[in-house]
Order: C-alpha cells, then sequence, then structure tokens
C-alpha cells in the first residue's frame, strides 16, 4: 500500500509543477481499513429505484487507493490540541478565528477529570489564531496562555502561535462561495411524476407497462410553472434536486427478481444518451429554463447522476464495451445478487440487471469519459451540485476524479462551491463516512440511519424516545465537516406517512413496502393524527445541522407502499385538513429554521428525555433555540426547560422554563421573545 501511494504521489508531484508548495497529505485517507458492514442493514435499497424489486444492496466502504491531495499552503491545517485543568467547570467550549464562523460556532472541550481538552483539526497553517473559552458560559482568554491581544471589546484574546504541521496536516481549503450549504432545505422533484406542464411531449405509453411504472407526463416545464407560481419559496425551499434528466431507453425493461412487472424509464436511471436531455421531459433548453427561473429565485438546483451504469442500448456500451465490468465473470453471472455479491468487491462489478452495463472505472478511458460528461453538463447547465446515486457501487478512482476536476474546471469559473451528496443506502454510519470529505469526495450523504431512528421512535413509535436521544448523541458531529441530508421519505422506501398511522403499516423501517406496490395499494389516512406524527418528525429535520430532504409529495402526506408505489403523480388540489396542516407546518419549520442559525450550524445539549418526550437545545454565538417533542398520543409535560420567558415559534404561545406542556403528536420551538 505504502509503496504505490508514494509512487502515486511523485506521478502527481510531476504533473503538478505549477502548484508552488506543493506537497501531499498522507492523512486524509481511511479506506484502506474499511469498517466492517454493520448488522443493520437495509431492505428495498437504491435497487429500487431501477423498478424490477430485487433485494438489498449493502456492503463494505472504500477499497483501492485513493490519490493524495496537492495541497497550498493556505489550504493546509494542523491538529491542535487545546487543554485546561478541571477545576470543577461545567462546562468549557472553544470559540475563534480558526475557521470562517469559528466565533459563533465552537467545540466542546471534554474532561477526563483531571483536565478538560479538545482537539481540533483544522487550525490554518503557520498563522496566528485568536481565540477564546466559554466557561460555564462566561467568554474569557485561556488560563493557561499568556499571550494575549486586545479584543476591541476591552478584554482579551488568547494568541496561539502560527503552527506548521509536517507529519499530519489535513488539505481543507474552506468552501467557496457566498452560499453555505448549511442553510439549504431541499426538495426532491421527481420530473416525471410532478406536473405536466405540455402534454405534447408526452408520448405514447411505453407498451407493455402499465401505468404505476409508465411514464405520467410530469416535464420541466412543468417545474418551472410551479417555480413561477411560488410552490417552492411558499415552502421555504432554497434548493431542488431534480432526477436524472439524461435520455432514457424507450424500451421496457424485463420483468426481473421478485416483481415480475415491466417498467419504462420513467425513474430517469435507465440512461441512454448521456449528452442529450429526456425527451419526455422537454428540450435542453427547457431544463435550462428551469434552472435559470431556479437561480432567479435564489434556490439552488442540484442533477441527479447515476454514474455507476448504462442502458445495454446506449451508445457508449455498444461502441466500447471494454469499459464495462463483463457480465459473464469468468463463469459467474455477475447480476447483484445472482452469483456477485451486492457488497465487498463484488458489489462494485456486479450489473444491477442484466441490461444494465456497469462500468469498470479502474479503466482510465471509461473513467475519463464518464467524470468528463459530468463536467460537461456543469458546465453546459450551470448547476449547483449533483446528487450521486449509488456511490458504493463505484470505484473511488471516480469521486476523486469528479471533485478534483470540479476544484480545478468549475469552482475556479464560477468561485461557488458545488455540492455533492451521495446515496449510500446502508444503515452502517462507517460505511456512509467513508465517502464523506468536501475536500477530496461527497460534501454529505444522506443519512439513513437518522431516519430509521426518526421513523422508529416518532412515527412507528417501536422504540422509546430514549433510543432516539442516543442514536442524536452518537451521530452528533459524526460526520465532521461534512453536510449530510437528513430526511424521512425519500424515492427508495414506502412513503413515510404510513409509519405515522395510529397503526402502522410496517413495523420496521426497513420495511420495503413491495408487497402493497402492486396490489392493495393504501389510500390517504383519514383524520389528523398520522399526518401530525409526520410533521413532528419534521421538526426534528427542520432543527438539528445538515441539509433537510423533502420527498416530493411527503410535505402532504402523500400515499404510497413500496417502489413504485412511493412515486404516485402529485396531488394538486382537494388536500384534507391533515395534509393542509403538515405543509402548513413545513412553511413554518423553514421561516424558523432561517431565522435561527442555532438551529443549522449550532450544537445539541439534551435537556430531558423519557419514552415519550425529547428536549435539546441548540446554542451558537448570540443564538439559542431549545426543541419539544412529544410522540405521545396526550398532551404531556417535558421538564428542565431553562427558567425564561420563551415563545413558541410554532404556534406563538408563551411559556416559562420548568416544565412545558407539550401537545400530543406535537412538538414545541421555543425562542426568546
Ligand atoms: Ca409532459
Ligand atoms: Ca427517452
Ligand atoms: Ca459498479
Amino acid at each position: 500500500m505504502t509503496a504505490s501511494r508514494f509512487a502515486w504521489r511523485l506521478v502527481a508531484v510531476a504533473s503538478t509543477l505549477a502548484l508552488a508548495g506543493a506537497c501531499a497529505d498522507t492523512n486524509n485517507f481511511v479506506n484502506e481499513n474499511p469498517p466492517p458492514v454493520g448488522a443493520v442493514v437495509g431492505a428495498g435499497g437504491s435497487v429500487g429505484s431501477y423498478g424490477y424489486g430485487a433485494s438489498n444492496p449493502q456492503g463494505g466502504a472504500g477499497g483501492g487507493e485513493p490519490p493524495p491531495p496537492m495541497c497550498a499552503d493556505e489550504f493546509k491545517q494542523c491538529p491542535h490540541t487545546f487543554t485546561i485543568p478541571d477545576n470543577g467547570e461545567m462546562t468549557v467550549e472553544l470559540r475563534g478565528n480558526f475557521a470562517p464562523d469559528g466565533w459563533d460556532v465552537g467545540a466542546d472541550f471534554t474532561t477526563d477529570g483531571t483536565e478538560w481538552s479538545v482537539t481540533v483539526d483544522t487550525i490554518p497553517w503557520d498563522t496566528q489564531v485568536e481565540y477564546k473559552l466559554i466557561i460555564d458560559g462566561v467568554w474569557q482568554p485561556d488560563p493557561t496562555n499568556p499571550n494575549q491581544v486586545d479584543d476591541g471589546f476591552g478584554g482579551f484574546n488568547s494568541l496561539l502561535a502560527p503552527l506548521t504541521c509536517p507529519d499530519d496536516f489535513t488539505c481543507a481549503p474552506p468552501l467557496l462561495g457566498d452560499f453555505d450549504w448549511r442553510d439549504a432545505v431541499l426538495y426532491f422533484v421527481f420530473v416525471d411524476r410532478f406536473f405536466d406542464g405540455n402534454p405534447g411531449n408526452n408520448g405514447s405509453p411505453v407498451p407493455g407497462v402499465a401505468p404505476p411504472a409508465n411514464y405520467q407526463g410530469g416535464d420541466f416545464v412543468g417545474v418551472t410553472q410551479k417555480l413561477q407560481e411560488g410552490y417552492f419559496t411558499d415552502l421555504g425551499i432554497n434548493a431542488l434536486w431534480i432526477t436524472v434528466p439524461f435520455e432514457n431507453t424507450n424500451s421496457a425493461g424485463a420483468g426481473i427478481g421478485g416483481d415480475t412487472n415491466n417498467y419504462s424509464a420513467y425513474h430517469g436511471y435507465w440512461p441512454t444518451d448521456l449528452n442529450s436531455v429526456e425527451s419526455r421531459f422537454g428540450t435542453q433548453q427547457e431544463l435550462q429554463d428551469l434552472i435559470d427561473e431556479a437561480h432567479s429565485r435564489d434556490i439552488k438546483v442540484i442533477v441527479d447522476y447515476a454514474m455507476n451504469h448504462v442502458h445495454i442500448e446506449s451508445q457508449v456500451y455498444q461502441q466500447n464495451p471494454g469499459w464495462f465490468w463483463p457480465l459473464n465473470d469468468n463463469g459467474k453471472y455477475c447480476v447483484c445478487g445472482a452469483d456477485c455479491a451486492w457488497d465487498g468487491a463484488d458489489g462494485r462489478k456486479c450489473w444491477f440487471t442484466d441490461y444494465l452495463p456497469d462500468f469498470n472505472f479502474n479503466v482510465q478511458a471509461a473513467r475519463d469519459y464518464s467524470v468528463g460528461n459530468a463536467i460537461q453538463w456543469i458546465k453546459d447547465l450551470g448547476i449547483d451540485g449533483y446528487r450521486l446515486d449509488a456511490v458504493k457501487h463505484i470505484e473511488d478512482s471516480w469521486l476523486l476524479d469528479l471533485r478534483s476536476r470540479v476544484k480545478s474546471e468549475i469552482e475556479t469559473e464560477t468561485q461557488q462551491h458545488f455540492y455533492m451528496v451521495g446515496e449510500t443506502f446502508t444503515g452502517d454510519k462507517g460505511v456512509i463516512a467513508s465517502y464523506v470529505d468536501p475536500n477530496t469526495k461527497l460534501d454529505g450523504q444522506f443519512d439513513f440511519p437518522m431516519r430509521n431512528a426518526i421513523v422508529n421512535s416518532v412515527l412507528i413509535r417501536n422504540a422509546p424516545m430514549t433510543d432516539l436521544e442516543n442514536f442524536l448523541a452518537g451521530n452528533d458531529g459524526y460526520y465532521g465537516s461534512g453536510i449530510m441530508s437528513t430526511f424521512v421519505g425519500n424515492h427508495d422506501v414506502p412513503r413515510p406517512i404510513h409509519f405515522a398511522l395510529d397503526t402502522p403499516l410496517w413495523a420496521d423501517a426497513w420495511a420495503d413496502g413491495k408487497e402493497r406496490a402492486w396490489q392493495n395499494q393504501p389510500g390517504l389516512p383519514s383524520g389528523t393524527s398520522a399526518f401530525e406524527r409526520l410533521a413532528t418528525s419534521f421538526t426534528i429535520l427542520y432543527t438539528l445541522p445538515g441539509v433537510p430532504l423533502v420527498y416530493y409529495g411527503d410535505e402532504i402526506g402523500l400515499p404510497g407502499a413500496g417502489d413504485p408505489d412511493n412515486r404516485r403523480f402529485m396531488q394538486w388540489s382537494g388536500y384534507s385538513a391533515g395534509q393542509t396542516l403538515l405543509r402548513d407546518h413545513l412553511s413554518v419549520l423553514a421561516q424558523i429554521r432561517a431565522d435561527h442559525p442555532a438551529l443549522r450550524r449550532g450544537t445539541r445539549s439534551t435537556l430531558s428525555v423519557n419514552a415519550d418526550t425529547l428536549a435539546y437545545r441548540m446554542s451558537t454565538n448570540g443564538d439559542e433555540v431549545v426543541v419539544l417533542l412529544n410522540r405521545g398520543d396526550s398532551a404531556q409535560s417535558v421538564a428542565n426547560i431553562p427558567n425564561q420567558a420563551w415563545v413558541d415559534a410554532l404556534d406563538g404561545s408563551n411559556h416559562n422554563g420548568g416544565s412545558v406542556n407539550v401537545p400530543a403528536r406535537g412538538s414545541r420551538i421555543l425562542v426568546s421573545p
């Protein structure tokens, strides 16, 4: 391993002589010993996107030897450990100019009983750093550091001497641009199922495919129309994720596996021509108009990019079969879940099904073609990010190349950070985290483990809220500088409204709902209780760091079992009281989140928890918010709320501290009046 990495480094240095002070970092990569696959794994995974109902892909991380990044001095960052003696303080926090928002977002010290300490990995290289400690709520200089400087407010900041760290620096340029992706609220527009703005482009149904798996007419013009009507703005959405927009096969897929139904390519995951857009969704100009309309409303657009495979009819496969893993792998029928496993090394080269040839990105020409295509679309469309499909099924080199080229070819022009969020459908946090590194790989991934914890504790209620608290305690800060996307619903899992029923339709968050995808499909729940529970689950997403994701229709509790029933056409009128309640709740949540930086980048501390309730405080410099959750079916008093005057930003009610009453299945977001 060491020898090959060293060899690579020599090549890399030779090819980047122009970079003054270029050097290689050997500290950033953790993939040589991928974490073991966890016991908790998914069902109905990303393969559900492809519409043939196989079992869940799951698997290991990493693999291959990632190249070390090149690093100019201004991008280098050193680790440093701050310590003070433990004299019985309750809390110690570090703030300072070691990060762009370091005065607002601190780092918590921990104590071993004799000493408080905190290690920050990102102290700027060879630069004097000013900092303060917040000890039991009081801002003050570091009592152990005699070097101080006037803080401009009549006090003193501590001075940390310039650090250089030749052996273990990391290379992490501050994220570029005037948009901080921690401020995003993301909405997943499933283009074919959202709004039909132009029936003229619908074409004929794909023969032999029933309506739930056939094209239903949604298009780019329809999304643009909803942008113009202010639908997303009213919901507080400032980023859209749109389904794969590229030309897909017009043929029906073959029925495979447990689901014998035929599917069309309405989902976009069967591309035949990576250089043109899907005609049923519209023209490239209409896609451009969508993006321009979004940008004119300060809404970012990220595009779903499926890089693992193409459809077997595609020219790139027909003309370059050597760029793909063979379907017959030395006598093994290498379809995922057949002779090749979904996980491990097999999981990278298996075909999702026998008509989806799988790229072999170990072939340089294949990688250059695919990464080049992804780069070209960014340049052509001016999009702001990618949602990257099935990350654990590709060679890591693809991701490293894309990030490298995004930095050198895109961000140098736009001066804006390009956001990349990946899908790795697993319950294993270690596997998910292994791809998160905003400098070299992904900014973040979809937080499947968090979805499970919320669905189990708040919607299904098969686990106490203490379980959710335990999960959150282990999840806070777990992904480092990553910006994860948090969610309760997407296109691969049953609609969350059915987990939220008085009697949940499924007893387990991993249920794939396939048994009701084609028959006995669930309807819209009556009453409001399911909508109230779903609203409370969104309160959690909108009051924690990360990018909250709203899967189209979940804002109105759109019904649907497993794939494809979880992709019903969007409902645009005739909402029930429950649906209206839920949609209004999401609009208010977005406004509260926008008003309070503590929710977007604060630190979380737990105030109280029991089987049915949870209270936590989010705090950052100058902003504090207390979040109360009650998943029970009667109003409950939630204890240990700080004694002061509060107003609930959700309903405007006034409260003092101590015990605060929270309605059944409800939440409160307490802020200073
Ligand atoms: Ca249409
Ligand atoms: Ca097509
Ligand atoms: Ca693959």
